[in-house]
């Protein structure tokens, strides 16, 4: 009897589940473009994007609230009002951007791996604008952006183009699939063999210790006063430390 108010409760919970996205990247990279594709399979218009855009999208019948932010310098400070409760990120990146820029996108997206609000999301690297000649592919960008140091989210990247929509597909079925993991998992994990619920609350006290990392660590553009310095080392090194930790306290 238990069992099957368990199975009940999880199909409920299952069903009206909506997972919150956030979108970002760089100005430019194409993350307004990608997100009116997903959502009305249309190329819109695009202006720089003030704030945010949010849209519905479902996909493979999970449900998405995807917010798209703006990203020019001044607004990425900003990003993180929008980190509560994300349990994915779609991290776009223009693949056809020179080297300056990417750096500068390597280390905004390094920031947002160590924030503490994402430190259970999934990641989702899009390699955007793969149709122009100069684009990288999304190997080039795993080297680039040291995809395989990251230890503690999972993450997938994909090749895209976001004006005829190729790639976006994939992209969202590793994420779809993904989350839906994640919640089964946290559904059993909650839920008592004898249909009783138990809640487990994460452990939040010790996980803040993880990130117990100067501000400038976190923030490499703390250096940069007046010169173009990427202290992309020093978010490297946040990284590293955030591993360090991890293993630690495993032991
Ligand atoms: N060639 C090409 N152009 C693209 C692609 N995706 C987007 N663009 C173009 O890139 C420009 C910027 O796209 P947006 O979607 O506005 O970029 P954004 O990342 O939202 O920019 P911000 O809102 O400023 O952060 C627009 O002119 C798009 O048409 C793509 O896959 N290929
Ligand atoms: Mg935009």
């Amino acid at each position: 009897m238990g069992m099957i108010f368990t199975t009940l409760w999880q199909k409920l919970q299952r069903k009206d589940k909506e997972y919150k996205i956030i979108i970002v990247g760089l100005h430019n990279a194409g993350k307004t473009t990608i997100l009116y594709k997903l959502a009305l399979n249309e190329v819109i218009v695009t202006q720089p994007t003030i704030g945010s855009n949010v849209e519905e999208v479902s996909h493979r019948n999970v449900k998405l609230q995807v917010w798209d932010l703006g990203g020019q310098e001044n607004l990425r400070s900003a990003w993180d009002a929008y980190y509560q409760g994300a349990e994915a990120v779609i991290y776009v990146v223009d693949a056809a951007d020179d080297s300056q820029q990417s750096l500068v996108s390597k280390m905004e997206f390094f920031n947002l791996l160590i924030h503490n609000d994402l430190k259970d999301a999934v990641i989702l690297v899009f390699a955007n604008k793969i149709d122009l000649p100069t684009a990288m592919n999304a190997a080039q960008i795993t080297e680039l952006f040291s995809l395989h140091e990251i230890k503690n989210h999972e993450w997938f990247i994909q090749g895209c183009c976001a004006l005829t929509g190729e790639g976006l597909e994939d992209g969202l079925n590793w994420l779809t699939s993904k989350l839906s993991q994640k919640h089964k998992l946290k559904a059993s994990s909650t839920s008592g063999k004898d249909g009783a619920y138990v809640t487990k609350l994460p452990d939040h006290d010790k996980r803040a210790k993880l990130t117990d990392l100067t501000m400038e660590d976190q923030d490499p553009r703390s250096s940069r006063n007046g010169k173009e310095i990427i202290d992309l080392e020093s978010s490297q090194r946040s990284i590293k430390n955030k591993k360090y930790y991890h293993e630690e306290e495993k032991q």
